[in-house]
């Protein structure tokens, strides 16, 4: 096999640039290959490398975009490039990502890259929209200001007419939940229309919110190519919903973006599919740039993971991403890139997948007050049915924000009681 060669990137003096963009891998090289020399193609067959010599080459502007790799933790195997802002056409986060995370993910000379954290620099974060509503938008329009929110899936994932799938998200809101929403891969199939969707739940909504006197939410999935996503996220509007929830990996970032500028209705983001970057301890793209970059387009709620819950995604790891999307800074550590986040607003982190009222007093403990709790089968599968379920979940996090323990609270709150004989 012919060896490729690029000049060295490495540069272990250079301190990098508040305007800078800076990304941290972790690189398993091929046999035969050796760390600093991967590390170096890395950065260049994402900006101004290529195997061989040539010729054409403005050595003036060469010179002023070269990326630079300044740190190199052989241990560890990690590695920090910062990237000159000038290599990327902001605004445009289908041509970041193909610099970045493009061609160098194939190529022989590495067996495992790992995209582990991303620094971005003031001006890239406002060439995008950052979030509509954030953290504080959310609670301000509930007007919930002093603990988790409540929510749940509508279940089965799909199956339901709209009528029957307007009435469980009805039983979830008189029973307690905050937020209702659909399932990630319900859009409109033979048997569930989304326009016919749309309409039913949001005029049990309202309903649900008189009879409750609380405000609601209702997180319509828009998920479609792009133009139908657009009718459909104006079908949201035009019927009074008030969020729109999207599929955004599967989806794809420029279609985010065309829905941060379609609409000032919040977006929910589902994370399905996310695992295919992130599940391999070294190899792909890690949930916190996931994250990093669903904060930049504009999401004001993202699925991050529960660690007690039926999805993969340790305490340490779901921690971190939610200080990463829900506060204005983070700090450099050895194994994390800082990020300041200036006004862009905080993102509410939704911990789902698997949850249930036994589990709800653990994820308050570690993820605290502002966390939206979200159950689907822990609410449908209480044994006296949904309404009983959102009680139940509701109860869970009254007893956590009352300091006490549920066990204790299910003594005098049957729903709970309930739950807890079930699932605990
Ligand atoms: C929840 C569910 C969601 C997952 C996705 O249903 O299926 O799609 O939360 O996972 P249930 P994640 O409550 O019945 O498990 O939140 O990790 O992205
Ligand atoms: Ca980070």
């Amino acid at each position: 096999m012919t060896k490729i060669h690029y000049d060295s990137f490495i540069n272990l003096k250079y301190k990098p640039s508040s305007t800078d963009l800076i990304c941290q891998f972790k690189i398993t090289p091929s046999k035969g290959y050796d760390l600093r020399e991967v590390c170096s193609i890395t950065a260049g067959e994402s900006s101004v490398g290529t195997w061989t010599d040539i010729s054409t080459v403005n050595k003036k502007t060469q010179q002023r975009i070269t990326p630079k790799v300044y740190y190199i933790d052989e241990k560890n195997k990690r590695c920090r490039i910062a990237y000159p802002l000038e290599l990327f056409e902001l605004g445009n986060l289908s041509e970041i990502l193909s610099s970045i995370g493009g061609n160098i993910y194939g190529m022989k000379c590495v067996s495992g890259l790992l995209w582990e954290d991303i620094k971005i620099p003031k001006k890239m974060l406002d060439s995008f929209r950052g979030p509509q509503l954030g953290i504080p938008g959310i609670r301000k329009y509930l007007k919930v200001y002093n603990r988790p929110l409540v929510g749940t899936i509508v279940k089965p994932k799909v199956g339901l007419s709209p009528k029957e799938h307007a009435l469980v998200a009805y039983n979830s809101w008189i029973g307690g939940c905050d937020v209702v929403k659909d399932d990630e891969n319900l859009t409109s199939q033979p048997f569930n229309n989304f326009y016919d969707r749309i309409e039913e739940t949001v005029r049990l909504m309202k309903k649900a919110e008189k009879e409750t006197g609380e405000k609601k939410i209702y997180l319509a999935n828009c998920t479609a190519p792009v133009d139908e996503m657009v009718k459909r996220i104006k079908w949201v509007e035009k019927c009074g919903g008030n969020c729109v929830m999207l599929d955004i990996l599967t989806l794809g970032w420029s279609a985010l973006q065309k829905a941060r500028e379609t609409t000032k209705l919040p977006i929910h983001a589902h994370r399905a599919g996310h695992a295919m970057y992130d599940r391999l301890p070294n190899h792909g793209m890690s949930m916190e740039v996931i994250a990093q970059l669903a904060r930049m387009v504009g999401v004001d709620t993202l699925h991050i993971g529960t660690a007690y819950g039926k999805m993969t995604g340790s305490k340490d790891e779901v921690l971190h991403i939610e200080d990463e999307i829900e506060h204005q800074a983070t700090k450099q550590t050895k194994e994390n890139l800082s990020q300041k986040w200036y006004n862009v607003k905080p993102v509410f982190a939704v911990a789902s997948g698997g949850v249930h009222p036994g589990m709800v007093a653990k994820i308050i403990e570690f993820m605290g007050n502002d966390v939206i709790i979200q159950a689907g089968g822990g609410i449908h599968g209480h044994p006296d049915g949904t309404i009983a379920g959102a009680k139940a979940m509701r109860q869970a996090v009254e007893a956590s924000v009352k300091n006490l323990s549920p066990k204790d609270y299910a003594k005098t709150h049957t729903e709970l009681r309930k739950a807890l004989e079930k699932w605990s």
